[in-house]
Protein backbone atom coordinates (compact mmCIF):
# COMPACT_ATOMS: atom_id res chain seq x y z
CA UNK A 1 0.00 0.00 0.00
CA UNK A 2 1.26 3.80 -0.91
CA UNK A 3 0.72 5.82 1.50
CA UNK A 4 1.40 10.03 0.84
CA UNK A 5 1.99 11.70 4.64
CA UNK A 6 1.03 15.13 4.66
CA UNK A 7 3.50 16.95 7.23
CA UNK A 8 1.96 19.48 9.03
CA UNK A 9 5.03 22.31 9.64
CA UNK A 10 5.14 24.94 12.46
CA UNK A 11 4.33 28.63 11.60
CA UNK A 12 4.89 30.86 14.15
CA UNK A 13 4.18 34.30 15.17
CA UNK A 14 7.20 35.17 17.34
CA UNK A 15 5.77 38.33 19.37
CA UNK A 16 8.61 38.88 21.77
CA UNK A 17 11.72 40.08 20.78
CA UNK A 18 13.96 39.88 24.06
CA UNK A 19 17.05 39.73 24.89
CA UNK A 20 19.82 36.60 26.51
CA UNK A 21 17.45 35.40 29.34
CA UNK A 22 18.48 32.73 31.99
CA UNK A 23 16.81 29.64 33.17
CA UNK A 24 18.24 28.19 36.49
CA UNK A 25 21.83 27.94 36.39
CA UNK A 26 21.57 27.18 32.52
CA UNK A 27 22.91 30.03 30.30
CA UNK A 28 21.45 30.79 27.06
CA UNK A 29 23.59 32.61 24.68
CA UNK A 30 23.82 33.11 21.05
CA UNK A 31 20.20 32.46 20.47
CA UNK A 32 18.87 31.96 17.07
CA UNK A 33 15.40 32.79 15.58
CA UNK A 34 13.62 29.43 14.63
CA UNK A 35 13.45 29.30 10.96
CA UNK A 36 9.85 28.37 10.09
CA UNK A 37 9.53 25.14 7.96
CA UNK A 38 8.61 24.69 4.24
CA UNK A 39 5.27 22.89 3.92
CA UNK A 40 6.24 20.11 1.80
CA UNK A 41 4.36 16.19 1.34
CA UNK A 42 6.31 13.38 1.01
CA UNK A 43 5.72 10.01 -0.26
CA UNK A 44 6.85 7.14 1.84
CA UNK A 45 8.12 4.25 0.23
CA UNK A 46 5.90 0.99 1.06
CA UNK A 47 6.44 0.20 4.45
CA UNK A 48 8.71 2.51 5.84
CA UNK A 49 8.17 4.35 8.90
CA UNK A 50 7.04 7.55 8.05
CA UNK A 51 9.08 10.33 8.53
CA UNK A 52 9.62 12.56 11.38
CA UNK A 53 7.84 15.51 11.88
CA UNK A 54 10.00 17.57 13.99
CA UNK A 55 13.67 16.46 14.64
CA UNK A 56 14.20 18.69 18.09
CA UNK A 57 17.81 17.14 18.91
CA UNK A 58 20.72 15.30 17.78
CA UNK A 59 22.92 16.54 19.75
CA UNK A 60 25.48 18.01 17.07
CA UNK A 61 26.10 21.35 19.34
CA UNK A 62 27.14 21.21 22.93
CA UNK A 63 24.64 24.06 23.60
CA UNK A 64 22.52 24.09 20.77
CA UNK A 65 19.78 21.78 19.61
CA UNK A 66 18.87 21.38 15.96
CA UNK A 67 16.20 23.87 15.92
CA UNK A 68 18.35 26.42 16.45
CA UNK A 69 18.23 26.94 20.56
CA UNK A 70 19.51 25.92 23.71
CA UNK A 71 19.64 22.99 25.51
CA UNK A 72 21.72 21.97 28.88
CA UNK A 73 21.44 21.46 32.57
CA UNK A 74 19.27 23.25 35.39
CA UNK A 75 20.88 22.43 38.61
CA UNK A 76 23.95 21.36 39.13
CA UNK A 77 23.61 18.48 36.80
CA UNK A 78 27.33 17.04 35.18
CA UNK A 79 27.45 16.09 31.49
CA UNK A 80 29.53 14.95 28.93
CA UNK A 81 28.89 15.95 25.60
CA UNK A 82 30.23 14.32 22.31
CA UNK A 83 29.20 15.30 18.60
CA UNK A 84 25.91 13.06 18.61
CA UNK A 85 25.03 12.75 22.00
CA UNK A 86 25.15 14.35 25.72
CA UNK A 87 25.66 12.09 28.78
CA UNK A 88 24.10 13.12 32.11
CA UNK A 89 25.86 12.13 35.43
CA UNK A 90 22.18 12.73 37.82
CA UNK A 91 22.94 12.77 41.04
CA UNK A 92 20.00 13.94 42.19
CA UNK A 93 16.06 14.37 41.15
CA UNK A 94 15.57 17.56 41.31
CA UNK A 95 18.59 17.79 38.68
CA UNK A 96 17.37 18.35 34.86
CA UNK A 97 18.58 18.66 31.37
CA UNK A 98 16.68 20.96 29.09
CA UNK A 99 16.08 21.41 25.33
CA UNK A 100 14.12 24.42 24.03
CA UNK A 101 11.64 24.43 20.99
CA UNK A 102 11.76 28.35 21.28
CA UNK A 103 13.63 30.87 23.59
CA UNK A 104 11.74 34.16 23.25
CA UNK A 105 8.18 32.88 22.81
CA UNK A 106 6.14 30.29 23.34
CA UNK A 107 5.80 27.54 20.53
CA UNK A 108 2.79 25.67 19.53
CA UNK A 109 2.39 22.57 19.80
CA UNK A 110 -0.76 22.17 18.47
CA UNK A 111 0.26 21.08 14.94
CA UNK A 112 1.68 17.32 16.51
CA UNK A 113 -0.66 17.05 19.37
CA UNK A 114 -1.74 13.52 17.57
CA UNK A 115 2.17 12.54 17.41
CA UNK A 116 4.39 11.16 19.64
CA UNK A 117 7.73 12.21 21.55
CA UNK A 118 10.41 9.63 20.75
CA UNK A 119 13.56 9.38 22.29
CA UNK A 120 16.83 7.39 21.64
CA UNK A 121 19.13 7.04 24.16
CA UNK A 122 21.67 4.42 26.86
CA UNK A 123 21.67 3.65 30.02
CA UNK A 124 19.06 4.12 32.87
CA UNK A 125 15.34 4.20 32.03
CA UNK A 126 14.96 5.24 35.29
CA UNK A 127 13.64 9.04 34.91
CA UNK A 128 11.31 11.01 33.89
CA UNK A 129 10.21 13.27 30.77
CA UNK A 130 8.11 16.30 30.64
CA UNK A 131 6.91 19.02 28.46
CA UNK A 132 7.32 22.72 30.19
CA UNK A 133 4.16 24.89 29.44
CA UNK A 134 5.95 28.58 29.12
CA UNK A 135 4.22 31.29 31.82
CA UNK A 136 0.93 32.92 30.74
CA UNK A 137 3.11 36.43 29.37
CA UNK A 138 5.38 33.74 27.14
CA UNK A 139 8.03 36.11 28.20
CA UNK A 140 11.05 34.10 30.21
CA UNK A 141 11.62 37.36 32.78
CA UNK A 142 7.74 37.20 34.00
CA UNK A 143 8.04 34.86 36.83
CA UNK A 144 7.38 32.00 37.29
CA UNK A 145 9.52 30.80 34.50
CA UNK A 146 9.40 27.93 32.81
CA UNK A 147 5.50 27.78 34.22
CA UNK A 148 4.19 24.13 35.16
CA UNK A 149 5.59 20.70 33.46
CA UNK A 150 3.86 17.20 33.29
CA UNK A 151 5.93 14.68 34.07
CA UNK A 152 6.28 11.15 32.60
CA UNK A 153 7.38 8.10 33.75
CA UNK A 154 10.01 7.24 30.81
CA UNK A 155 9.84 3.83 31.84
CA UNK A 156 6.23 3.00 31.06
CA UNK A 157 7.59 4.15 27.25
CA UNK A 158 10.04 1.84 26.43
CA UNK A 159 9.38 0.05 23.64
CA UNK A 160 11.24 -3.33 24.17
CA UNK A 161 12.74 -5.68 22.17
CA UNK A 162 12.60 -8.94 22.20
CA UNK A 163 15.35 -11.13 23.12
CA UNK A 164 16.60 -13.68 20.20
CA UNK A 165 15.15 -11.38 17.42
CA UNK A 166 17.73 -11.42 15.12
CA UNK A 167 19.82 -13.95 17.15
CA UNK A 168 23.11 -13.63 15.74
CA UNK A 169 25.13 -13.53 19.22
CA UNK A 170 22.50 -15.98 21.65
CA UNK A 171 20.81 -14.59 24.27
CA UNK A 172 23.41 -13.99 26.96
CA UNK A 173 21.62 -10.37 27.61
CA UNK A 174 22.29 -10.42 31.15
CA UNK A 175 21.56 -6.58 31.12
CA UNK A 176 18.93 -4.29 29.52
CA UNK A 177 17.02 -5.36 26.78
CA UNK A 178 19.20 -4.29 23.95
CA UNK A 179 17.84 -2.69 20.95
CA UNK A 180 18.97 -3.59 17.92
CA UNK A 181 20.02 -1.40 14.75
CA UNK A 182 18.02 -2.92 12.49
CA UNK A 183 14.89 -1.96 13.61
CA UNK A 184 13.25 1.40 12.73
CA UNK A 185 16.19 3.57 13.83
CA UNK A 186 17.80 3.78 10.37
CA UNK A 187 15.19 5.04 8.78
CA UNK A 188 14.90 7.82 10.71
CA UNK A 189 18.73 8.65 10.69
CA UNK A 190 18.45 9.15 7.19
CA UNK A 191 17.23 12.34 7.69
CA UNK A 192 19.89 13.30 9.31
CA UNK A 193 22.25 12.99 5.80
CA UNK A 194 23.39 9.03 7.03
CA UNK A 195 26.97 8.87 7.44
CA UNK A 196 27.12 6.48 10.39
CA UNK A 197 25.79 3.92 8.23
CA UNK A 198 28.68 1.71 8.53
CA UNK A 199 28.82 2.52 12.45
CA UNK A 200 29.30 -1.28 13.40
CA UNK A 201 31.39 -0.90 16.59
CA UNK A 202 30.68 -4.08 18.05
CA UNK A 203 31.28 -2.63 22.02
CA UNK A 204 28.53 0.47 21.66
CA UNK A 205 25.70 -0.01 23.98
CA UNK A 206 22.77 -0.79 22.55
CA UNK A 207 20.37 2.52 22.20
CA UNK A 208 17.08 2.49 23.90
CA UNK A 209 13.81 4.21 22.48
CA UNK A 210 10.54 5.28 24.49
CA UNK A 211 7.19 6.94 22.75
CA UNK A 212 5.13 9.17 24.39
CA UNK A 213 1.65 10.23 23.18
CA UNK A 214 1.73 14.30 23.84
CA UNK A 215 -1.42 13.98 24.45
CA UNK A 216 -0.37 12.39 27.57
CA UNK A 217 1.52 15.50 28.77
CA UNK A 218 -1.91 17.92 29.98
CA UNK A 219 -0.31 21.29 29.65
CA UNK A 220 -1.38 24.03 27.48
CA UNK A 221 0.38 22.87 24.19
CA UNK A 222 -0.46 26.61 22.78
CA UNK A 223 2.74 27.75 24.88
CA UNK A 224 5.18 25.34 25.35
CA UNK A 225 8.76 26.03 26.46
CA UNK A 226 10.71 22.50 26.37
CA UNK A 227 11.39 18.65 26.60
CA UNK A 228 13.29 17.82 29.50
CA UNK A 229 14.36 15.20 31.42
CA UNK A 230 14.80 14.81 35.20
CA UNK A 231 12.95 12.85 38.24
CA UNK A 232 15.87 10.48 38.45
CA UNK A 233 15.59 7.39 40.63
CA UNK A 234 18.75 6.34 40.65
CA UNK A 235 22.70 7.84 39.67
CA UNK A 236 22.93 5.58 36.50
CA UNK A 237 24.26 7.54 33.54
CA UNK A 238 21.95 8.24 30.47
CA UNK A 239 23.08 9.32 27.35
CA UNK A 240 20.46 11.35 25.13
CA UNK A 241 20.92 10.72 20.96
CA UNK A 242 18.02 12.38 19.69
CA UNK A 243 14.66 14.03 20.49
CA UNK A 244 11.74 14.06 18.43
CA UNK A 245 8.45 14.28 17.53
CA UNK A 246 6.92 11.29 14.99
CA UNK A 247 4.09 10.99 13.53
CA UNK A 248 3.51 7.36 14.11
CA UNK A 249 4.74 4.42 16.37
CA UNK A 250 6.08 1.08 15.33
CA UNK A 251 3.32 -1.30 14.92
CA UNK A 252 3.13 -3.91 17.76
CA UNK A 253 5.57 -7.31 16.17
CA UNK A 254 7.26 -10.29 17.69
CA UNK A 255 10.50 -7.82 17.71
CA UNK A 256 9.20 -5.16 20.37
CA UNK A 257 7.41 -7.00 22.25
CA UNK A 258 4.06 -6.05 20.88
CA UNK A 259 4.76 -2.63 21.89
CA UNK A 260 1.91 -1.11 22.96
CA UNK A 261 1.62 2.58 24.28
CA UNK A 262 0.50 2.76 27.99
CA UNK A 263 -2.46 4.22 29.26
CA UNK A 264 -2.29 8.07 30.59
CA UNK A 265 -1.71 7.77 34.72
CA UNK A 266 -3.48 10.65 36.54
CA UNK A 267 -1.10 13.33 36.82
CA UNK A 268 -1.66 15.98 39.82
CA UNK A 269 -2.23 19.61 38.60
CA UNK A 270 1.07 21.72 39.32
CA UNK A 271 0.76 24.97 41.38
CA UNK A 272 3.08 28.03 40.63
CA UNK A 273 0.65 31.36 40.57
CA UNK A 274 -2.44 32.38 43.16
CA UNK A 275 -4.88 33.00 41.11
CA UNK A 276 -6.99 36.29 43.04
CA UNK A 277 -6.19 39.79 41.61
CA UNK A 278 -3.34 41.57 43.31
CA UNK A 279 -2.95 38.60 46.14
CA UNK A 280 0.11 37.46 47.37
CA UNK A 281 0.63 34.22 49.42
CA UNK A 282 3.81 33.16 51.58
CA UNK A 283 3.95 28.78 51.78
CA UNK A 284 6.63 28.45 54.80
CA UNK A 285 7.72 25.04 54.62
CA UNK A 286 9.44 23.37 57.64
CA UNK A 287 11.52 25.41 59.66
CA UNK A 288 14.22 25.19 62.15
CA UNK A 289 12.71 25.49 65.90
CA UNK A 290 14.78 27.89 67.41
CA UNK A 291 13.23 30.66 64.84
CA UNK A 292 9.44 30.01 65.13
CA UNK A 293 8.60 31.72 68.05
CA UNK A 294 10.50 34.67 65.65
CA UNK A 295 8.67 34.01 62.54
CA UNK A 296 5.29 34.34 64.58
CA UNK A 297 6.54 37.60 66.00
CA UNK A 298 7.24 38.53 62.37
CA UNK A 299 3.62 38.15 61.26
CA UNK A 300 2.00 39.25 64.06
CA UNK A 301 3.47 42.11 63.64
CA UNK A 302 3.15 42.62 59.90
CA UNK A 303 -0.35 41.11 60.58
CA UNK A 304 -0.18 39.09 57.55
CA UNK A 305 -2.00 35.62 57.24
CA UNK A 306 0.22 32.36 55.89
CA UNK A 307 0.28 28.82 54.99
CA UNK A 308 2.91 26.54 56.90
CA UNK A 309 3.82 23.22 54.91
CA UNK A 310 4.33 21.05 57.99
CA UNK A 311 6.32 17.83 58.33
CA UNK A 312 4.97 15.23 60.17
CA UNK A 313 8.49 13.59 62.05
CA UNK A 314 8.98 17.20 63.16
CA UNK A 315 5.15 17.30 64.82
CA UNK A 316 5.70 13.78 66.26
CA UNK A 317 8.84 14.98 67.92
CA UNK A 318 8.29 16.52 71.29
CA UNK A 319 11.22 18.07 71.47
CA UNK A 320 11.26 20.44 68.43
CA UNK A 321 7.82 22.07 70.29
CA UNK A 322 6.49 22.70 66.77
CA UNK A 323 3.29 20.97 67.40
CA UNK A 324 2.41 23.86 69.70
CA UNK A 325 3.63 26.35 68.18
CA UNK A 326 1.11 25.31 64.36
CA UNK A 327 -1.52 25.06 66.86
CA UNK A 328 -0.77 28.71 67.80
CA UNK A 329 -0.52 29.76 64.56
CA UNK A 330 -3.57 28.13 63.40
CA UNK A 331 -5.51 29.90 66.52
CA UNK A 332 -4.27 32.76 64.56
CA UNK A 333 -5.97 32.36 61.88
CA UNK A 334 -3.06 30.91 59.47
CA UNK A 335 -3.51 27.81 57.25
CA UNK A 336 -1.18 24.50 58.27
CA UNK A 337 -1.15 22.01 55.17
CA UNK A 338 0.70 18.42 54.61
CA UNK A 339 4.80 19.06 53.58
CA UNK A 340 5.33 14.88 54.26
CA UNK A 341 5.99 12.79 56.53
CA UNK A 342 9.61 12.60 56.53
CA UNK A 343 10.70 15.34 53.24
CA UNK A 344 12.33 12.81 51.44
CA UNK A 345 12.70 13.53 47.51
CA UNK A 346 9.57 12.17 46.11
CA UNK A 347 11.11 11.05 42.90
CA UNK A 348 13.78 9.37 44.32
CA UNK A 349 12.10 7.18 46.72
CA UNK A 350 12.18 3.58 44.84
CA UNK A 351 8.17 2.00 45.30
CA UNK A 352 5.04 4.17 44.90
CA UNK A 353 4.06 2.38 48.52
CA UNK A 354 7.27 4.52 49.75
CA UNK A 355 5.33 7.76 48.13
CA UNK A 356 1.99 6.74 49.31
CA UNK A 357 3.47 6.62 53.28
CA UNK A 358 5.12 9.79 53.35
CA UNK A 359 1.68 11.65 52.49
CA UNK A 360 -0.65 8.62 54.62
CA UNK A 361 1.94 9.25 57.74
CA UNK A 362 1.34 13.00 57.63
CA UNK A 363 -2.13 13.21 57.23
CA UNK A 364 -2.62 10.87 59.95
CA UNK A 365 -0.27 13.20 62.31
CA UNK A 366 -1.69 16.50 61.15
CA UNK A 367 -4.87 15.35 62.28
CA UNK A 368 -3.65 13.64 65.43
CA UNK A 369 -1.46 16.79 66.39
CA UNK A 370 -3.02 19.26 65.31
CA UNK A 371 -6.91 18.02 64.63
CA UNK A 372 -6.28 19.27 60.72
CA UNK A 373 -8.21 17.10 57.90
CA UNK A 374 -6.41 16.78 54.63
CA UNK A 375 -7.54 16.36 51.80
CA UNK A 376 11.19 29.97 45.61
CA UNK A 377 11.32 33.24 45.43
CA UNK A 378 13.02 36.20 46.18
CA UNK A 379 12.35 40.54 45.75
CA UNK A 380 12.53 40.20 42.31
CA UNK A 381 9.97 37.80 41.43
CA UNK A 382 6.99 40.04 42.65
CA UNK A 383 8.48 42.42 39.81
CA UNK A 384 8.45 40.06 37.85
CA UNK A 385 4.82 38.70 38.33
CA UNK A 386 5.76 36.24 40.72
CA UNK A 387 2.80 35.86 43.53
CA UNK A 388 3.50 32.55 45.73
CA UNK A 389 6.36 32.57 47.78
CA UNK A 390 8.08 29.25 49.29
CA UNK A 391 9.78 30.03 52.15
CA UNK A 392 11.51 28.11 55.03
CA UNK A 393 12.63 28.94 58.32
CA UNK A 394 15.65 27.09 58.98
CA UNK A 395 18.33 29.86 58.73
CA UNK A 396 18.74 33.25 59.89
CA UNK A 397 19.27 34.33 56.63
CA UNK A 398 15.55 33.87 55.61
CA UNK A 399 13.92 34.55 58.64
CA UNK A 400 16.10 37.79 58.57
CA UNK A 401 14.64 38.64 54.67
CA UNK A 402 10.79 37.90 56.01
CA UNK A 403 9.77 41.16 57.21
CA UNK A 404 11.81 42.99 54.64
CA UNK A 405 9.95 40.70 51.85
CA UNK A 406 6.48 41.11 53.42
CA UNK A 407 7.07 44.65 53.52
CA UNK A 408 8.35 45.05 49.79
CA UNK A 409 5.23 42.87 48.65
CA UNK A 410 2.38 44.68 50.42
CA UNK A 411 4.55 47.91 49.31
CA UNK A 412 4.31 46.93 45.96
CA UNK A 413 0.51 46.67 46.41
CA UNK A 414 -0.43 43.31 47.11
CA UNK A 415 -2.98 41.40 49.70
CA UNK A 416 -1.08 39.05 51.60
CA UNK A 417 -3.14 36.05 52.93
CA UNK A 418 -3.07 32.20 53.06
CA UNK A 419 -2.47 30.14 49.66
CA UNK A 420 -6.31 28.85 50.17
CA UNK A 421 -7.50 32.51 50.26
CA UNK A 422 -5.01 33.60 47.30
CA UNK A 423 -6.46 30.26 44.94
CA UNK A 424 -10.21 31.23 45.84
CA UNK A 425 -10.61 27.58 47.50
CA UNK A 426 -14.49 28.59 48.43
CA UNK A 427 -13.91 26.64 52.00
CA UNK A 428 -11.40 29.48 52.64
CA UNK A 429 -12.32 32.40 55.43
CA UNK A 430 -13.00 35.40 54.45
CA UNK A 431 -10.34 37.87 54.22
CA UNK A 432 -9.71 39.53 57.33
C1 LIG B 1 25.42 5.69 43.24
O1 LIG B 1 24.50 4.89 43.95
C2 LIG B 1 25.05 3.73 44.50
C3 LIG B 1 23.94 2.93 45.16
O2 LIG B 1 22.69 3.34 44.78
C4 LIG B 1 26.13 4.08 45.50
O3 LIG B 1 26.72 2.92 45.98
C5 LIG B 1 27.16 4.95 44.83
O4 LIG B 1 28.11 5.40 45.79
C6 LIG B 1 26.52 6.14 44.18
N1 LIG B 1 27.53 6.88 43.46
C7 LIG B 1 27.58 8.20 43.47
C8 LIG B 1 28.66 8.80 42.63
O5 LIG B 1 26.83 8.89 44.11
C1 LIG C 1 6.54 26.45 72.34
O1 LIG C 1 5.54 27.03 71.53
C2 LIG C 1 4.55 27.76 72.24
C3 LIG C 1 3.52 28.19 71.23
O2 LIG C 1 4.06 29.04 70.27
C4 LIG C 1 5.20 28.92 72.96
O3 LIG C 1 4.23 29.61 73.71
C5 LIG C 1 6.30 28.41 73.87
O4 LIG C 1 7.00 29.49 74.43
C6 LIG C 1 7.28 27.55 73.07
N1 LIG C 1 8.25 26.95 73.92
C7 LIG C 1 9.55 27.05 73.69
C8 LIG C 1 10.42 26.37 74.68
O5 LIG C 1 9.98 27.66 72.73
C1 LIG D 1 16.61 40.52 49.44
C2 LIG D 1 16.56 41.06 48.04
O1 LIG D 1 17.00 40.42 47.12
N1 LIG D 1 15.99 42.22 47.89
C3 LIG D 1 15.82 42.86 46.60
C4 LIG D 1 14.46 42.37 45.93
O2 LIG D 1 14.28 43.13 44.71
C5 LIG D 1 14.17 44.55 44.90
C6 LIG D 1 13.86 45.14 43.55
O3 LIG D 1 12.68 44.59 43.04
C7 LIG D 1 15.47 45.10 45.48
O4 LIG D 1 15.32 46.47 45.73
C8 LIG D 1 15.78 44.38 46.79
O5 LIG D 1 17.06 44.79 47.27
Amino acid sequence: MKSHILLSSPVLFLAFFLQAMSLAHGHYSDQHWYEPREQHVLSAPENARPMPSLIIDTFQNPTHNDLGFWHGAGEDLAMQYQPGSMQLFPTDPDQNYHTQFETNGCFSMIPWRNQFLHVEFVGTDQFTVSLNEHNEDCYPHRAPFPGVPDSIEASRYMMKMGHGSTGHDGDGHEHDEPIREEHGKKQISKDNGGGDEDDQTPAAPPKKELFIPLSHFLINQNRVVSVSFSGFYTNRSITLHRVEIVSSVPPPRKENNYFKIPEKLPTGELILRCTRPKSFAFGIDDGSPRFAQEVMRILDEENVRVTFFAVGAGLRDTTTNLTRFYREMLKKGHQVALHSNTHPKMEALPTIDKIDNEIIQAQRTLKEQLGIECDSNNNGSVARGGNLAVMHFLNPTTVGYLRQFIRHVKGSGFKIMRIDQCMEDPDSPPLS
